[in-house]
């Protein structure tokens, strides 16, 4: 198993309304836009870091597991998200190591990308994701 980059962080928020001037103004990253990520009744917004991008992930639906987390944790970071090649392959690999997956399929996720969770009980408290971009030219 071996990851290509980190795709992106991901940080959970109440408002992406408030917390886009922080991003985009203090920091002067560059806005990507806003997507809705029904699969996780979520709603992003990216914003780029050099190859890195910082994913706003505000929950849309009151039993989002987002909204879970802001309840139970507060905002702040969420997830780290790999980029991998063959994400059934990377899955499976993980499984047979002994991992714990909250995905044994790959799910749809933003910007079009396939995506699987590894629990954060087995990657010692931090969630991860595995993505595979689709090879559609908006990806990056
Ligand atoms: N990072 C680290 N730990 C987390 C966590 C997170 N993001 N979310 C939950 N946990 C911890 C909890 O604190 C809890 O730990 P303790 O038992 O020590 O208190 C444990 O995981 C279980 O959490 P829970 O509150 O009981 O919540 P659930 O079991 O219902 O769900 C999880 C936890 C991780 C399985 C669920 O949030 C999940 O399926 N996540 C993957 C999907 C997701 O996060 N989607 C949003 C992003 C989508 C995107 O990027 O597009």
């Amino acid at each position: 198993m071996s990851v290509k980059s980190l795709n992106h962080i991901g940080i959970a928020v109440r408002s992406i309304d408030d917390q886009k001037s922080f991003y985009e103004g203090a920091l002067g990253l560059e806005f990507e836009g806003l997507e809705d990520v029904p699969s996780q009744k979520v709603r992003v917004a990216f914003f780029r870091a050099g190859d890195v991008r910082i994913e706003l992930l505000e929950p849309t639906e009151p039993d989002s597991t987002v909204a879970k987390f802001l309840e139970k944790r507060g905002e702040g970071l969420h997830h780290l998200a790999f980029t991998v090649e063959d994400i059934r392959a990377r899955i499976a690999e993980l499984r047979e190591s002994g991992l714990r997956m909250i995905d044994d399929e790959p799910r749809p996720g933003s910007h079009h990308m396939q995506i699987a969770f590894v629990h954060p009980k087995s990657s010692f408290g931090v969630l991860t994701e595995l993505c595979e971009p689709s090879n559609e030219p908006s990806q990056a």
